[in-house]
């Protein structure tokens, strides 16, 4: 249900069920867990690239996955999210690495809002982001009352929460929903140059960055000074670091090993 590429440094991971829009059902949830952990783990996987097949990125749950006809009684959703969206949500946050989301088409209910849990969103012009759970008289979730109020603030959060309407990629990337909109073309050329980057990048700095911003919700200014400061003397140790210092002072490109 995902196929995943084993490209120089870094990883691209396609939902691949485009029959169904790429929509989740329990396997795939799985194989994209453990596909992250497993980039993760890896020292030589310097950055994940997530994306899907065919003309959808993903619209969420597999809303086929339950017959209802065939249930004694209600599910219990939240068994559902505990064992299956949240592991994954905090999978893609907490791996201390640049994780991209090239949204290649729709993506609806949960399927926005793993993308929204990315660190780096682009989206091909003709994709729109659905907060569908209003919709079937759900809530949205894989950390989309968090990220949307974050990122585009609880006005729009909850106007798009309580409507379902459409966004689209141009109107996300003016939010600051996500980073760019481009060209349906250009999408996944322009999603390779920044994995090419990446994979040579300083990467223990990067995943130092990343920890710092997600940080920055829950800490004071305070707090976050004593953190950046922790976190710059764990740089600084780094050999990547000499290596970028030493490649200015040359004035000759950096050759960073991800160490
Ligand atoms: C689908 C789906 C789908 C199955 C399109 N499932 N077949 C967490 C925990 C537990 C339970 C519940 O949920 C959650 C989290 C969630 O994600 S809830 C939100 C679930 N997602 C949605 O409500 C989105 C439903 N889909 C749509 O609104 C539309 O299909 C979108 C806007 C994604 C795309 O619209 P169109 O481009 O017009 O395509 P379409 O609607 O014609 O869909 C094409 C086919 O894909 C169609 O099947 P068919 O056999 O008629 O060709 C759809 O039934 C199927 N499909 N989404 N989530």
């Amino acid at each position: 249900s995902i196929q995943i590429e084993q490209a120089a440094g870094y990883r691209v991971f396609t939902l691949n069920r485009p029959e169904k829009l790429n929509s989740f059902n329990a396997d795939m949830n799985r194989a994209l867990f453990v596909a992250f952990e497993a980039a993760a783990a890896d020292d030589d996987c310097r950055a994940v690239l997530l994306t899907g097949a065919g003309r959808a990125f993903c619209a969420g749950q597999d809303l086929g996955d339950r017959d209802f006809s065939k249930m004694e009684g209600p599910p219990d959703l939240g068994e559902t999210i505990e064992t299956l969206y949240n592991p994954l949500v905090r999978s893609i946050r907490a791996m201390e690495k640049p994780v991209v989301c090239a949204v290649n088409g729709v993506a609806a209910g949960a399927g926005a809002n793993i993308a929204l849990a990315c660190d780096i969103v682009l989206a091909a012009k003709s994709a729109k982001f659905i907060q569908a759970f209003c919709k079937i008289g759900l809530v949205p979730d894989s950390g989309g009352t968090w990220s949307l109020a974050r990122l585009i603030g609880e006005a729009r959060a909850k106007a798009l929460a309580m409507t379902g309407v459409p966004v689209s990629a141009e109107d996300a990337a003016d939010w600051g929903m996500i980073w760019q909109a481009v060209e349906d073309a250009a999408l996944m050329n322009e999603a390779r140059a920044l994995m090419e980057g990446f994979a040579k990048a300083p990467t223990v700095g990067l995943g130092l960055t990343k920890r710092a911003i997600q940080a920055a919700a829950t800490n004071s200014l305070d707090q976050q000074l004593d953190l950046e400061r922790d976190l710059q003397r764990e740089a600084g140790q780094t050999p990547d670091y000499a290596e970028g210092v030493s490649a200015f002072l040359g004035k000759r490109a950096p050759n960073f090993t991800g160490r």
